[in-house]
């Protein structure tokens, strides 16, 4: 993973393995024997890792080490819990994954193989999601006479629609990565095993945005568009003003008018 010159491995947790690249953090779900199935353990490493993240990073990577992302919520750990422990267990990965919605810098997700359950919810969270076509996509929670309880029901259907996840969930329908591009599960499909490659280079590209848009992207846009549209427009316009007086916005401008910075061209 990157090169020897420019990488640093920051830390190793046993269920995390991440790497200092450049101004990327990666954070590779480290259980590939249990196809990186999501224990408390690893959503305790989690939290952690998304609170104590290196200063002056520009972007993390979050992939899955092994042929899968993830397999969601780690079955042998479902034991019988009372409503309470049940909406404590369930609340711990909502703050868990708050942690990476609202991370300060930009969280890609380098999907392949199963992104089933809870790793489907856990990729929500992230902000790009790139799959390679290995990927597909599966909430089977109601086979298993369960719920899904980490965001998904709030995320997921602002990506797909209520009634596509109504029918994964009731019928156990999977979609696989090139349906999942189109239907709004991932912004990116490459070739096989191209997604960690993909995510370092959109990560490295968002590191180098000003840090005021991508602040503005990651806070403010969501609440933007969840707002009734007055109060909406009225964030719109204090952001705006907020990025366009901000040091950075005025001295790439002044490159774009310059003919000093890139043209933006058709790809
Ligand atoms: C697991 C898990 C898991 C694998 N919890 N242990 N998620 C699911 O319902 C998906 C369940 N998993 C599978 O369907 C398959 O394991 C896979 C398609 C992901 C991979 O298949 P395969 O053939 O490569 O591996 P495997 O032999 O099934 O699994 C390897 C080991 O990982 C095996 O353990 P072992 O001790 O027998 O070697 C599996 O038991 C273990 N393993 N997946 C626990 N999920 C907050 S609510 C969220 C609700 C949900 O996420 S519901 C969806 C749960």
């Amino acid at each position: 993973m990157g090169n020897a010159a420019s990488a640093a491995t920051v830390s190793a947790s046993a269920l995390l393995a991440t790497e200092l690249v450049g101004s990327v953090f990666t954070i590779g779900l480290n259980r590939p024997a249990k196809r990186n199935a999501l224990n408390d353990d690893i959503m305790e490493e989690i939290q952690h890792c998304f609170t104590h993240l290196p200063e002056g990073i520009g972007a993390v990577v979050l992939h899955g080490i092994g042929a899968h992302f993830s397999a969601g919520l780690d079955l042998s750990e479902l034991r019988e819990r009372d409503a309470t422990e049940g909406l404590r267990h369930s609340q711990m990965w909502h703050r868990v994954f708050d942690k990476i919605q609202y991370c300060r810098v930009p969280v890609i997700a380098a999907l392949k193989g199963a992104v089933i359950g809870g790793g489907l919810e856990l990729a929500c969270a992230t902000h790009i999601r790139v799959a390679e076509p290995s990927t597909y996509f599966a909430l089977p929670e109601g086979q298993r006479g369960i719920f899904v309880g980490g965001g998904g029901s709030v995320r997921l259907p602002r990506l797909i629609g209520v009634a596509r996840m109504a029918d994964m969930m009731l019928t156990g329908r999977v979609y696989s990565a090139s349906e999942g591009v189109n239907y709004g599960f991932t912004q990116y499909l490459t070739e096989e095993g191209g997604a960690f490659a993909k995510a370092m280079e959109l990560a490295s590209q968002v590191a180098s945005n000003a840090p005021l848009t991508n602040f503005a992207v990651l806070q403010a846009l969501p609440m933007i568009a969840e707002a009734n549209p007055q109060t909406g427009l009225l964030m719109e316009s204090l952001m705006a003003t907020v990025a366009q007086s901000d040091n950075e916005a005025k001295s790439r401008i002044r490159a774009f008018l310059d003919h000093k910075t890139a043209k933006v061209r058709p790809t």
